[in-house]
């Protein structure tokens, strides 16, 4: 039996905690509101150790008595065996060094263990980078989190540990990927003194429903190849799924604990028409009570399934549009057309599905204003009720960063731990200036169709948002696209960049 620490590091641009100016009575006052997903990696992780017999204490940082100071003070005071680290992206990877360190001299002695989607796709480099790092656990924790608890002087037969032994870094032979998902112990949504707030992405913090909220995973992986996506490579491109049965148990533990709202964090889990229509058959028979959300492509068979999932309580689901050109599509390595988007999307409000989300991608290679415009006016035509337009971004793992790697504009020895924004470091893509202003434009034609064409759906949009946000905040919400880029954020740049002294790619017309 092994003490484990089992911490969720949080990038802290990624929660804001609940003004309880919203909330009469807090009930217990350890107990906190954020607006954040939950950490499902270590909900995920801490039954089943618990049930291998280990005492697993969890933490996220995200709660003011969770943050480093409090955590290396109980890691000073309690020395546990272990401490396992997790986090799940790029972003988060500078906090997770910061705490490292502070664990470390808090109890030297205590191996730390790190693991999570960046961690599994940099685990050498992280090993070479962070010299209070202990090993890092590549891919999935269930089995690999125990195997290491129990081999902690034998690390050399852990698949899928990456390890520094006399300063070298070994790399065990990789762990295969977990066959029979349904194997595993339903996620410890309890233990954590947090309750998280269903929000929108929080550069406006818009509290989406007070419902109780959680997140679920029912399948893992994608099988397709979007350039700018990790997902195929920490799935090794397959998608596998728990069975309806076994999702429908945990549906049911979640709707007696009260949820009311649960978002899918599948990759695609629109990827199995049967297997949906097993699950919301499930819902509907049970009369569960909770609306869900999830996310999927549009070309999915799924698409087929939208009555079910309708009646079955989904009110929202998001699609990867990405783009309002094929040409762009077919860069971006989607794999589905204008007309699969169009019907996708349609046959969702059809169905009845509350919120219809489109994510969007601008200033992807090659794409030009005039593409950019028609992403725009493609977007304004489709059934969507809400849409998100980001700048396209690289991270390392993706088809895109090797692109960028092999044309020299990415040095992946110096720059593995940064992301960019293409429009800051591509010459084929139009300079981030011309895309905030395209953006401004496409963001006023978005709002006047709706306001237009579709004022009693808008107006009911709204009155959902303004249900647990300030008007200040709506205002705020509705003007966001419109403020344009505030103050001068340093840009992230690739070293060959800053060694040219170069703020921006040079491009053709400047050449
Ligand atoms: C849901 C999700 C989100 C949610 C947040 C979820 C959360 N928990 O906070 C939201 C929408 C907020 C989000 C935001 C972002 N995300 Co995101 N997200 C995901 C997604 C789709 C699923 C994550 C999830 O819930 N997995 C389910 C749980 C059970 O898995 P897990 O946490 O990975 O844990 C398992 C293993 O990793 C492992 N494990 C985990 N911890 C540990 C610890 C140890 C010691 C060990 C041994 C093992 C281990 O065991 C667990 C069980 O098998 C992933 C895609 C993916 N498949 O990973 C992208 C993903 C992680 N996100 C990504 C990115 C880039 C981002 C953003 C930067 C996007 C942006 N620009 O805003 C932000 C950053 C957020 C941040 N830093 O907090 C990228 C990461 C790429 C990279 N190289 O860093 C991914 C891979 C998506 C992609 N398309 O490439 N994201």
């Amino acid at each position: 039996m092994k003490n484990v620490f089992l911490i969720y590091v949080r990038d802290k641009d990624y929660f804001k905690l609940l003004d309880d100016t919203l909330i009469t009575s807090a009930p217990d006052p350890e107990r906190i509101r954020v607006m954040a997903f939950p950490p499902l990696g270590i909900q995920t992780l801490a039954p089943v150790l618990r049930q291998r017999g280990h005492q697993v204490r969890m933490f996220d940082t995200c709660h003011p008595q969770m943050d480093a100071e409090h955590i290396a003070r109980a890691v000073g005071k309690e020395h546990p065996d272990v401490i396992a680290l997790s986090f799940l992206s790029v972003t988060a990877y500078p906090a997770l060094k910061e705490l490292a360190g502070q664990l470390k001299s808090a109890s030297p002695d205590t191996p730390i263990i790190i693991g999570g989607a960046f961690a599994s796709m940099n685990a050498d480099l992280i090993l070479r980078d962070c010299a209070y790092l202990d090993c890092v656990g590549v891919g999935e924790g269930e089995e690999l989190l125990s195997d290491y608890l129990d081999n902690l002087d034998n690390l050399a037969r852990i698949a899928g540990l990456v390890w520094r032994s006399s300063g070298k870094v070994i790399r065990n032979e990789p762990r295969p990927l977990i066959e029979n998902l349904d194997a595993y112990p339903y996620p410890d949504r309890t233990t954590l003194p947090i309750d998280y707030i269903e929000s929108l992405p929080l550069d406006v913090p818009a509290v989406l429903s007070l419902d109780k909220f959680c997140t679920i995973q029912t399948s893992r992986g994608c099988p397709y190849h979007c350039i700018y996506c990790d997902i195929p490579n920490i799935s090794r491109g397959k998608w596998r799924s728990r069975s309806a049965e076994h999702v429908l148990g945990e549906m049911q533990q979640l709707n007696d604990l009260g949820y009311r709202s649960i978002y899918f964090t599948d990759d695609h889990f629109l990827f199995n028409g049967k297997r949906i229509n097993d699950i919301c058959g499930g819902i509907i028979e049970r009369g569960l009570k909770f609306n869900w959300g999830c996310e999927g492509r549009v070309d999915s068979v799924g698409v087929e399934q939208l009555p079910i999932m309708s009646r079955a309580n989904c009110n929202m689901l998001a699609f990867g549009i990405e783009a309002g050109t094929q040409k762009t599509l077919d860069r971006l390595g989607k794999c589905q057309t204008l007309a699969q988007i169009e019907h996708a999307t349609g046959e969702a409000k059809k169905h009845g599905i509350d919120r219809v989300h489109g994510f969007f991608v601008i200033g992807s290679p090659e794409e030009t204003a005039a593409d950019v415009i028609k992403t725009f006016r493609f977007a304004a035509r489709l059934q969507l009720d809400t849409f998100g337009f980001n700048r396209l971004s690289v991270y390392r793992g993706t088809p895109l960063w090797k692109e960028y790697v092999d044309r020299g504009i990415i040095d992946d020895r110096l720059d593995w731990y940064k992301s960019f924004k293409c429009c800051d470091i591509d010459a084929t893509t139009i300079p981030s200036s011309v895309i905030n202003r395209l953006r401004m434009k496409g963001y006023a034609l978005l709002f006047a169709r709706r306001i237009i064409f579709r004022p009693i759906r808008t107006w009911k949009l709204l009155k959902q948002f303004s249900r647990f946000m300030k008007i200040s905040d709506l205002l705020k919400l509705l003007w966001s696209p419109f403020r344009g880029q505030r103050g001068t954020k340093k840009l992230n740049l690739p070293v060959g960049m800053i060694d040219a002294g170069l703020e921006q790619p040079v491009r053709q017309s400047e050449s």
